[in-house]
């Protein structure tokens, strides 16, 4: 099985700078899935942005040239200026449609397609307006492919005024085309990283490091143990109906500035610890609909107690839906964590569907309402063609989807 990634935008591409960086140590096992093994084991990647800054690194650096294919990166000459219509409707030169070709011929070179892993942010121009369009056409074209998007969330005090609209419009997207959608959000990780690296003084913590947190998180899903094949199909299954498809993901120990600080956890049960530590509500238990934890762990031993304990700290953080009391699976591999190098023993990460994803939700839907009742900024998406009911339509999608995660949890 295999499946193609597509980087959209400054975040999607900043985010694949750290993600590849780990995953290449792993090479060849993971080689058909997300490295084309008929190709110098080049990445089956594909990277577009409206502006060339980011993805010409891809070309320039020299470790990174060897992994990518120099036909799999498109840029034009200017970004979409965090405007979600423009990323949506300005596509010259048919743009859209020769990076659809690139993903086309990567999904004919496999022997079995899975479909897509798609990173990006959802508020600024390109990766949320393009990103939005190239969702659309995938699923239209492969309509039985799965489309798993990660997906950066921008912070709630607002970087840009158009930020809540253009989230709005990504949200609706990803809930009519993307099968599970695996939130990072900007604001949580820089409350979280300080809890994972204490004991060090963090002065302050960069863009580079919630990328560095962000890809330990995916390579610890994506890669659980390297002789078994990593499958999209295995991370669908945590989105049980369609209107939940919210995920969450947390992972311990992390790599910070390329250090792994591992040094204060002496026993497996201290990282688990810490990594559900890691998560946060504001209010009252949220509720899990499902999760999957992944474990890798040379030692044995721990085996016959891990799952039980995993379940207890689970249980500890949240309440189960009614309907859904099977929900929670473990992975646990006999394998040393891929840094162990580093002496780490033990490595954790658990990707949950609940209730906490409303909490970024209602924020984008609270500012994007409140800026449309007075009308700010319409102008910037009429003149791309983009009217008042689009906006209905953005901002009942969004409702509906914690309506969807409120009632179904009853
Ligand atoms: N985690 C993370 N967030 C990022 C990164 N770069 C930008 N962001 C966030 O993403 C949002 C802006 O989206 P970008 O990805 O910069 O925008 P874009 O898709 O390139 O679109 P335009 O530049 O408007 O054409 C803001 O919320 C930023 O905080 C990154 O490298 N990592
Ligand atoms: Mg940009």
């Amino acid at each position: 099985m295999s499946f193609t990634t597509l980087q959209v935008g400054q975040a999607g591409n900043q985010i694949g700078l750290e993600l590849w960086k780990l995953l290449r140590k792993e090479i060849p096992e993971y080689a058909d899935t997300m490295f084309d093994s008929l190709n110098s084991e080049k990445a089956r990647c594909v990277l577009v942005d409206t502006e060339p800054k980011v993805v010409n690194k891809y070309i320039e650096d020299d470790t990174l040239k060897e992994f990518f294919k120099k036909e799999n990166i498109f840029s034009t000459e200017e970004g979409r200026g965090n405007n979600w219509a423009f990323g949506y409707t300005y596509v010259e030169d048919s743009f859209d449609e020769k990076i659809l070709d690139c993903i086309r011929h990567e999904a004919e070179n496999c022997d079995f397609y899975e479909g897509m892993l798609m990173i990006h942010s959802i508020a600024g121009g390109t990766g949320s307006g393009l990103g939005s369009r190239l969702m659309e056409k995938f699923k239209d074209q492969y309509g039985k492919a799965k489309l798993i998007n990660v997906v950066v969330w921008p912070h709630p005090s607002g970087e840009t005024p158009l930020q809540n609209y253009n989230s709005c419009f990504t949200t609706s997207f990803l809930q009519k085309y993307s099968d599970s959608v695996i939130i990072f959000e900007n604001e949580s990780m820089l409350k979280l990283i300080p809890k994972c690296i204490d004991g060090k003084k963090v002065h302050s913590i960069s863009m580079k490091n919630l990328n560095e947190y962000i890809s330990v998180c995916l390579k610890n899903i994506l890669t659980p143990c390297s002789d078994e094949k990593i499958s999209l199909y295995d991370i669908c299954e945590l989105s049980p109906v369609p209107q939940l498809k919210l995920l969450s993901c947390n992972s311990n120990p992390f790599i910070f500035n390329e250090e792994l600080s591992c040094d204060k956890f002496k026993e497996w049960q201290d990282i688990i610890t810490t990594g559900f530590n890691q998560i946060t509500h504001l209010k009252g238990t949220p509720y899990l609909v499902s999760g999957k934890t992944y474990c890798r762990y040379k030692e044995t031993g721990a085996f016959d107690t891990l799952p039980s304990h995993l379940t207890k700290k689970v249980n500890s953080k949240y309440k189960s839906v009614s309907w859904s009391s099977t929900a929670l699976t473990h992975v646990l591999t006999n394998e040393t964590p891929f840094y162990s190098q580093k002496s780490c023993p033990f490595s954790f990460a658990f990707l949950s569907n609940s209730t906490i994803s409303t909490r970024p939700l209602k924020n984008i839907l609270k500012y994007g309402r409140s800026k449309f009742k007075s009308k700010a900024y319409l102008h910037w998406y009429d003149k791309y063609g983009m009217g008042e009911e689009e906006f209905c339509e953005a901002f009942r999608y969004v409702d509906e989807t914690v309506e969807a995660y409120e009632k179904g949890i009853l």
